[in-house]
């Protein structure tokens, strides 16, 4: 099947599930894990842009502490951990996107990310990148997490990798990546457009008002079976935000090389729980899909099949040190659909977590909302 064919069937199957899901909305009991009254006073997760300057600060300094410490040695090419947590992701890369395990998998991995900012004395919370908010600039690049000074530093100017020039970040070296590459890289970013706005250039032809972000993302939240939104989300705001970073190392496996990452996928985050929110008693707990890609699709987002995207888009194959790292992708599932009972793997940093404990933002495991 061509990507386009494949587009039009995606979009026909996603059609069919409407009605059967919510005849029978995927619900399972909230079971060990829920214990709210552990959460009694939930962190606030706040818009970048309405952070005050100390406020900023404070994280900023944090995540550069995060780059200044040691990282997990048994990960391949780690030195600080930062690259761990880029490591985790590139090693989990093609059972975490465009599965059924993309959104838990990344909220786990945010509150990982948290989990070191605190280790670093910050007491605050991730803030987000409102890109439905930044969505109004003419240019990405006027947005404030870009600002040289109180922000996240602008644009490099050299082609082809744009390393920062200004900004907190502009001397880091990351360590690993593009794809499964270990290589030194810089930070860099180069902004065209706005992307945040018109997501033409993506997937105009897999759904509905697809060249306009935010009626692509209004359009998502409104979608009431977890197969439709989760997808809905993974494909348009997901793929618009990571293009509006503008990161030159943007490639799926190594993203988080950006320190910019989690503010987006905080924001990703934050549509998933307002899409809980508007039915917490069907949605909370809603899970489900693949938790491995499909080999005749791959990235959904990417042309090709697994094979044609390994060989033509990446460019780049596993060492067996990585490879024998590669989470199979249905730990804790007992199938091939995502569970409550799915494991999430730190390779040591943490305890290993099920995607029940994550599901609830207030859940215990979890204790934040956004504000
Ligand atoms: C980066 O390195 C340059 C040259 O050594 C220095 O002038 C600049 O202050 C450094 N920036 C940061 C954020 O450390
Ligand atoms: C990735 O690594 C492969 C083999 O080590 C190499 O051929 C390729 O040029 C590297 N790609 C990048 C972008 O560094
Ligand atoms: C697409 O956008 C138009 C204009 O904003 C709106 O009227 C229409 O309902 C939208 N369609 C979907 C499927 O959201
Ligand atoms: C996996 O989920 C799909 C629907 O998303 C369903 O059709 C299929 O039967 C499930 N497979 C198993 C083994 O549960
Ligand atoms: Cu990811």
């Amino acid at each position: 099947m061509t990507k386009i064919s494949r587009v039009f069937a995606l979009a026909a199957a996603l059609a069919g599930l409407a009605e059967v899901a919510l005849a029978s909305p995927v619900v399972e009991g909230k079971g060990k894990g829920h214990s709210p009254n552990k959460c009694k006073k939930p962190a606030k997760r706040r818009a970048w842009h309405t952070l005050g300057n100390k406020d900023k600060k404070a994280y900023i300094d944090a995540q550069l502490c995060v780059m200044a410490k040691p990282g997990n040695p048994a990960l391949p090419g780690v030195r600080t951990l930062f690259d761990e947590m880029v490591s985790i992701h590139q090693l989990q890369t093609l059972t975490i996107h465009s599965t059924g395990t993309f959104l838990p998998w990344h909220r786990w991995y945010l509150d990982l990310h948290e989990r070191n900012l605190r280790d670093c004395g910050f007491k605050g919370a991730i803030p987000y990148w409102d890109e439905y908010h930044e969505a109004a600039l003419p240019l990405v690049a006027s947005s404030d997490v870009f600002d040289p000074v109180t922000g996240f530093g602008s644009e490099g100017t050299v082609a082809p990798q744009y390393c920062l020039t200004d900004g907190p970040f502009a001397n880091y070296t990351n360590a690993i990546g593009p794809n499964w590459n270990i290589t030194d890289g810089c930070i860099g970013r180069h902004h065209v457009f706005n992307p945040l706005r018109d997501s033409s250039f993506v997937d105009a032809l897999l759904l509905p008002n697809a060249t306009d972000v935010r009626a692509q993302t209004d359009y998502c939240l409104s979608l009431t079976t977890w197969a439709e939104a989760s997808t809905c989300i993974y494909l348009t705001p997901h793929v618009a935000g990571h293009i509006g970073m503008g990161s030159t190392r943007g490639d799926p496996f190594t993203s988080p090389t950006e320190p910019l990452f989690y503010l987006h996928h905080a924001y990703i985050d934050k549509l998933w729980a307002d899409w809980q929110a508007q039915n917490p008693a069907a949605r909370t707990y809603a899970i489900g899909g693949r938790n491995t890609q499909d080999p005749a699709v791959g990235f959904l987002e990417l042309p090709g099949d697994m094979a044609l995207e390994a060989a033509v888009v990446f460019q780049s194959e596993p060492t067996p040190e990585q490879a024998a790292l590669v989470p199979a992708g249905d730990e804790g599932d007992n199938g091939p659909n995502v569970t409550l009972n799915h494991e999430f793997t730190a390779y040591g940093r943490i305890p290993l977590a099920r995607a029940r404990q994550v599901m609830d933002t207030k859940g215990g495991y979890l204790c934040y909302e956004y504000v």
